[in-house]
């Protein structure tokens, strides 16, 4: 979909021109329990020499084909999205080192901060020197018994480097692979898909049924919007001490007042 060219050697997502997006989407819902993909891809473009654009994401979500602003993807997606992000929006950001790699889960009804690089709610991720560079850069991400694994081939060394490994991520079935670009050169080379044959104790085969919306364990409370009620819940409260104090006092001085007045009418009655 959007600008994506069906090349002989590869699929080029995006061209090198300003706002450009596109995507290429499986049409076939996945139904691996645990699975590897491995993905060869180009970053490339007239730009400055590492950063430009926006970067490349690749996806296993409920929806597909739908245009948007999260790398040529929609927002408030729900399932997985794994980003190599080539651009810093959020300039304040100096912790970090672009391009960067990270992953986030999403329910339908938290959104990707695209201003702050999804800083909010990814699950970590690396440094990946992976624009303009002579040899193949690939990515490895790995689902297997709840357990998310990402890491990068990006050095011309031909070895995987660990970038996030996140254990209690819960992922439904029958979602779509897919993979989207904005702005550069985003050119996708392979994307090869394994089925893992894992063995499972009866516990883990019972944990692992009924998964209707994805999740990760140790962000179970921890999604944007639980936080700020926390906070509201905390600023209310607060409030709400600080007016009783001042309607006390405010009882008080009337009170006072009153006796004061009182007591000047009978003094001057007498
Ligand atoms: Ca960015």
């Amino acid at each position: 979909m959007g600008n994506t060219m069906i090349m002989p050697e590869h699929i080029r997502l995006t061209p090198d021109l300003q706002s450009r997006q596109g995507a290429v989407w499986s049409r076939i819902p996945c139904y691996l329990r645990d699975w590897e993909l491995r993905v060869q891809f180009k970053i490339h473009g007239e730009g400055k020499k590492n950063l430009n654009g926006d970067g490349l994401a690749i996806w296993l979500t409920k929806e597909r084909m739908q245009n948007g602003q999260v790398f040529g993807n929609t927002n408030f997606f729900t399932g997985l999205g794994v980003f190599v992000d080539t651009y810093p929006n959020d300039d304040k950001q100096h912790e970090r080192t672009f391009p960067f790699v990270s992953a986030m889960v999403g329910n339908g009804s938290v959104a990707y901060d695209h201003d702050r690089d999804g800083r909010s709610t990814d699950l970590g991720g690396c440094t990946a020197n992976i624009r303009n560079v002579e040899y193949d850069t690939f990515l490895l991400i790995r689902y297997m018994k709840n357990r998310l694994t990402v890491m990068t081939d990006v050095e011309g060394k031909q070895e995987w480097k660990d970038c996030l490994d996140v254990p209690g991520v819960r992922l439904p079935q029958g979602y779509y692979f897919g993979v989207s670009s904005a702005t550069d050169n985003h050119d996708l080379i392979s994307f090869k898909l394994y089925e893992l044959t894992v063995e499972r104790s009866p516990e883990e085969e019972e944990n692992q049924q009924e998964i209707t919306l994805p999740s990760v364990d140790y962000r179970m409370d921890s999604n944007v919007h639980v936080e700020d009620e926390g906070r509201s819940i905390l600023t209310t409260f607060f409030v709400f001490i600080v007016s009783v104090v001042v309607l006390v006092v405010v009882i008080i001085v009337i009170l006072f007042l009153f006796n004061h007045y009182k007591e000047n009418r009978r003094k001057r009655f007498y």
